[in-house]
């Protein structure tokens, strides 16, 4: 071949195998935008998984989050230390991640091709604070900044509810006036509880719909087009994300799983699986879901239709019941309740609450009280069959709420249970309230703990026990000779409906069946969602 012809073939293969990496590069973009057509499975497969992407590490610990939280000195001990004490998460890797952080797209794939009105309503957020920690409450607002549409996001209302830590005072001012111009500060002159602080902040909103969430979140893409979608158009509707977890020491966002609100009778939210009826094709998985109730925190709103409904109980205080009131109120009183799975929203779920109340430890049973009083009618009884230390306690007067409930001409609790709930089962035997009526058991100092006991198999001396410690996350479960006073043998069930050893780790369902296995038990951390960590008796 002569050099000449020799160089011209060379130069063929050279941009032939440039133009097939070009065109390989060009369709992975492609990709990346949403098409998977074209490519080989495995990188398909390698997009979908959730990613990330912390700026400033090496890329070999882009998916260690634990990594970020390394103790290097005394001073990373105390602040971590500290962070716990005060905030009851880890503070130390907070501080260490961005503001706006990406984090996992985690939504079922049919969202990402649903389609929304162009012209939406536009939102006031709304957030009551108190003690908060400085870098989970700024990239919570961040997070509303960088991922809602600004034409939707009418302004961020922070309501303080009276915080005492430095850094709330004139540096978040500063910060404020600086660098969130869309931004509202109310202060309250007194600490007026979480409930009574989104009834002042719903007040200072202007937006048309109100959308509250807590002071310790990370709103996910497109998080608040599927609930401002479900309100247009039919105001009396309330939508709610799914709440997916922040993990309180590692900070990694995790997907929750497709759950729903319920209660049980000592008047505690629950996650209820889903009926399978509302759940037959892949498209139910994005589409709206009846829930009766709500966990509370985050949720939208129409504003005038909040107002009119009555806003909140303000009778109630601090902490507490104000989720199951608003729930059964709306559905009573001719709304509806929705849990939007294309909308997601991250929260820190805490082990502990890292506040006390300004009046009295328990508010949890007043605010109960009241709910069950304006609102249960005859069924009020079961409340009291499960939480008997309720009958004496104070909680105040209801009969404005009383009032608010005729004027509206809202339902009664029957039509609620038949037509909005009608899988909730009445308190037998086998529930906990039964157990409690029974009288055994009872843990009278900690409301949420049913009873403490061994968990014997019925017709042999054994007991189910964890096969390495009780303290031991990742323990599998075995059986035992049941030893009545081997403290690491008892188990607590708790109304939320976790089963913990020892009152410490929780039995978690592990479904392997993406390794091709049966599910399995295994004791975790608690991570108080319910979800894998909720058991109940059959
Ligand atoms: C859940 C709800 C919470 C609320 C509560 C029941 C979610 C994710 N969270 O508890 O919103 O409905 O159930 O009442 O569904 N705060 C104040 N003043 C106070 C106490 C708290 O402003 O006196 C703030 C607090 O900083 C936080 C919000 O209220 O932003 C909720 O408190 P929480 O996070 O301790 O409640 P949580 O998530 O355990
Ligand atoms: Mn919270």
């Amino acid at each position: 071949m002569k050099p000449l012809r020799r160089s011209f073939c060379f130069g063929i293969i050279v941009a032939s195998f440039l133009w097939l990496c070009v065109i390989y590069f060009v369709l992975w973009d492609i990709e990346e935008d949403g098409s998977t057509r074209w490519l080989p499975s495995s990188r398909r497969r390698s997009h979908l998984k959730p990613r990330y992407q912390i700026t400033g590490l090496p890329p070999s610990a882009k998916d260690d989050l634990s990594e970020i939280g390394l103790v290097r000195n005394p001073q990373d001990q105390v602040k971590r230390e500290q962070g716990y004490k005060l905030y009851a998460f880890n503070e130390l890797i907070s501080d260490r991640l961005s503001f706006h952080r990406p984090i996992p797209d985690v939504r079922h794939q049919l969202c990402q091709s649903e389609e929304y009105p162009a012209e939406l309503p536009s939102a006031s957020v709304v957030i009551c604070f108190y003690n908060e920690a400085w870098s989970v409450l700024l990239r919570t607002v961040h997070s509303i900044i960088d991922r809602t549409p600004s034409a939707l996001l009418h302004e961020i209302i922070l309501v303080d509810d009276f915080s005492d830590l430095d850094h709330l005072a004139e540096q978040l001012d500063a910060y404020v006036s600086e660098h969130l111009p869309q931004t509202k500060l109310v202060r309250n002159t007194r600490r007026e509880g979480l409930i009574r602080a989104r009834v002042i902040g719903s007040e200072h909103a202007t937006g048309e719909v109100l959308v509250f969430l807590d002071s310790h979140c990370e709103v996910n893409v497109e998080w608040i087009q599927p609930l401002l979608s479900h309100i247009h158009g039919n105001h009396k509707r309330v939508a709610v994300p799914i709440i997916d977890i922040i993990d309180q020491d590692t900070f990694r966002y995790e997907s929750s799983p497709l759950v729903r609100g319920g209660f049980n009778w000592g008047l505690f939210y629950r996650w209820d699986q889903i009926p399978e009826s509302l759940l037959r094709k892949q498209e139910d998985y994005v589409k709206p879901i009846k829930t009766p109730t709500m966990a509370g925190g985050l949720f939208a709103m129409n504003r005038k239709y909040f107002n009119d409904l009555g806003r909140y109980d303000t009778g109630m205080d601090v902490w507490g019941g104000e989720n199951l009131e608003i729930s059964f109120r709306v559905w009573q009183c001719g709304g509806s309740m929705h849990i939007l799975p294309c909308s997601r929203v991250g929260h820190i779920f805490r082990k502990r609450r890292p506040y006390g109340s300004p009046v009295g430890v328990d508010t949890i049973t007043k605010n109960s009280l009241r709910v069950a009083h304006v609102w249960m009618d005859e069924y009020i009884k079961y409340f009291f069959q499960v939480r008997k230390t309720a009958d004496h306690a104070e909680y105040g007067d209801v009969s404005d709420r009383k009032a608010l409930r005729n004027e509206l001409q809202c339902q009664s609790f029957k039509w609620f249970l038949d037509n909005v709930y009608p899988e909730q089962t009445l308190p037998s035997d086998k529930e906990g309230g039964g157990l409690i009526a029974k009288g055994h058991n009872l843990i009278k100092k900690d409301p949420e703990v049913i009873r403490k006991a061994h968990l014997k198999h019925f017709s042999s001396t054994l007991c189910v026990v964890a096969s390495r410690s009780p303290y031991d996350k990742k323990s599998l479960l075995e059986l035992k000779p049941c030893n009545p006073n081997n403290k690491q043998q008892v188990w607590h069930e708790t109304f939320e409906g976790s089963m913990r050893l020892m009152g410490v780790l929780c039995l978690d369902f592990v479904d392997d069946s993406g390794g091709g296995n049966s599910p399995y038990p295994m004791l975790s951390k608690c991570h108080f969602s319910g979800g894998s960590q909720q058991w109940s008796w059959l």
